[in-house]
């Protein structure tokens, strides 16, 4: 059904993504370097960019391109991931007559093994046989996702690419600098695109010999100069048989995509693709990233991630919030989330404030994510117990370079700024925070008394 037009353009608006392309996400294994963001929640439920949460990248992309069977793999479930997908998708993907969904798969709930996945390529192989019956329900290949991008792609001219080529896998890939290459799978690809050598994250002498001229990806000489690997973005079309065969049969006993199946694949003979994309890709998966990419939605005019398209938008749950309220602050580089109340004489600078956020009187938000609250709470309620601080960012704190997860109760005068400078530190985590890659992270549902210091 698709055809390679004479200028080498494919066309892919005969392929059928709603029938047979399947979408499968990686939710987040269990070591998690988003950790303690993901101490009381499921990674596809993180929050991002003030109303969202992770998973609706993903989900977003699935849908904008036409995949309407959408599982999430992920470690634990919880309640708010289930109830965010149902409300924000399940009545809408695809209409009523195409068996659309969006479903969330948790490791312990499988039928033959009560154990978690020992990883990526795992987790898929022990919901092969739910699969399977999407197979017999004309799914022809499976679209293998991470939880934890921020990026827009269409993967339609993926999925054409992959079939037009023939292929058994394949691979999106990026250009990369040497800086980022060892944390990334590196490739090495003939002119046909196909992939002759991959290495899963080498390093040192490995990691050099993975070194390609990147012309042959199109860049000019400069960029290739500067970007002589190519990378892997972790993200795979599969031919439903051919990864059956690989992950029951050929490699049963080997769990991860990146380490094992993909390079396996290649040694067995299998045709493994590599696919270029060109626009922005960031994996957020460690506290470092997350931060530093929820503060670049912040860049005006253009920042490298918007959620301000109109062609290919990101979807999330519909909450009725009311529009957020500012009553006299003084608010630059920043996004608020719906439903927020600022009070006078704040100073909002270069953050992201989510929703239903309560900013008081004379604070100051400066470079920090802040992710607002799950309910609003009427003052009587708080005030009925004697230790009980209010939810939100109490008057007169200052907040600079933090992370402020959900549900947080900031008490007054509170100086939360890393005053040392410290990198990392998990000893005060009881006390309701911690500092991962030089970012305070005030943990959600935290107390954080009247003046402290951090
Ligand atoms: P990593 O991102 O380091 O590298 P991995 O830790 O396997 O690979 O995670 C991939 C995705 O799967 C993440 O979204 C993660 O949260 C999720 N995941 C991990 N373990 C899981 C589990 N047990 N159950 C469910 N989900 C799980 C990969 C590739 C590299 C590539 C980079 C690009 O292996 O080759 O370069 O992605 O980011
Ligand atoms: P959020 O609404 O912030 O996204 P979640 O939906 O992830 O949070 O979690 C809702 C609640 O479920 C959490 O407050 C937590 O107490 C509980 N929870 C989530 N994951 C787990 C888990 N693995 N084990 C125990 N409880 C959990």
């Amino acid at each position: 059904k698709i055809t390679v037009q004479a200028n080498g353009a494919t066309d892919f608006s005969n392929t059928d993504m709603a029938r047979t392309v399947l979408g499968i996400i990686l939710g987040g294994g269990a070591g998690s370097r988003l950790y303690p963001l993901t101490k009381k929640r499921a990674k596809p439920a993180v929050p991002l960019g003030a109303n969202y949460r992770l998973i609706d990248i993903p989900v977003s992309n699935c849908i904008n391109s036409g995949v309407n069977k959408i599982y999430c793999l992920t470690q634990f479930n919880s309640a708010s991931l289930n109830r965010h997908l149902s409300s924000a998708y399940n009545s809408n993907v695809g209409g009523y007559n195409s068996r659309g969904f969006v479903e969330v798969l948790a490791a312990s709930q499988t039928t033959t093994t009560k154990e978690w996945f020992q990883g990526t390529a795992d987790a898929v192989r022990q919901y092969m046989w739910l699969f399977d019956e999407a197979c017999r329900d004309g799914v022809e290949d499976f679209l293998i996702l991470s939880g934890d991008h921020l990026y827009r792609m269409d993967y339609r001219e993926f999925v054409a690419a992959h079939r037009a080529a023939g292929a058994d896998i394949t691979v999106a890939a990026l250009p990369c600098a040497e800086e980022q290459a060892q944390a990334f799978g590196l490739m090495k690809i003939d002119d046909s695109g196909r992939i002759v050598e991959f290495a899963e994250k080498p390093k040192g002498d490995a990691l050099k010999r993975m070194q390609v001229d990147t012309t042959i990806l199109g860049l000019d000489k400069e960029t290739a100069k500067q970007q002589p690997y190519i990378a892997s973005m972790g993200i795979y079309v599969c031919k439903a048989s051919t990864l059956q065969d690989l992950l029951e049969k050929k490699f049963s006993k080997q769990h991860d995509f990146g380490s094992d199946i993909i390079p396996g694949a290649k040694e067995q003979g299998c045709k493994v693709q590599a696919h270029l994309f060109k626009g922005y890709w960031e994996d957020i998966g460690t506290v470092r990233a997350f931060y530093e990419s929820n503060l670049a939605l912040t860049d005006s005019p253009n920042p490298n991630f918007s959620f301000y398209d109109k062609d290919a938008p990101i979807y999330t749950m519909s909450r009725f919030l009311p529009p957020s309220k500012v009553m006299g602050a003084d608010v630059e580089r920043s996004i608020l989330g719906d439903g927020c109340i600022v009070e006078p004489d704040a100073r909002i600078s270069h953050s992201v404030v989510g929703l239903r956020s309560i900013i008081r009187e004379g604070c100051v938000i400066e470079d920090s994510l802040l992710m607002g609250a799950d309910y609003y709470e009427q003052y009587e309620e708080c005030e009925a117990f004697t230790d009980c601080l209010p939810l939100g960012v109490g008057k007169g704190t200052h907040i600079k370079g933090a992370i402020v997860d959900k549900n947080a109760r900031i008490g007054k005068f509170c100086k939360i700024v890393n005053t040392e400078g410290i990198q990392e530190s998990f000893k005060t985590e009881d006390d309701g925070w911690v500092i991962r890659d030089g970012v305070v992270v005030i943990i959600k549902d935290s107390n954080i008394p009247d003046g402290t210091v951090i």
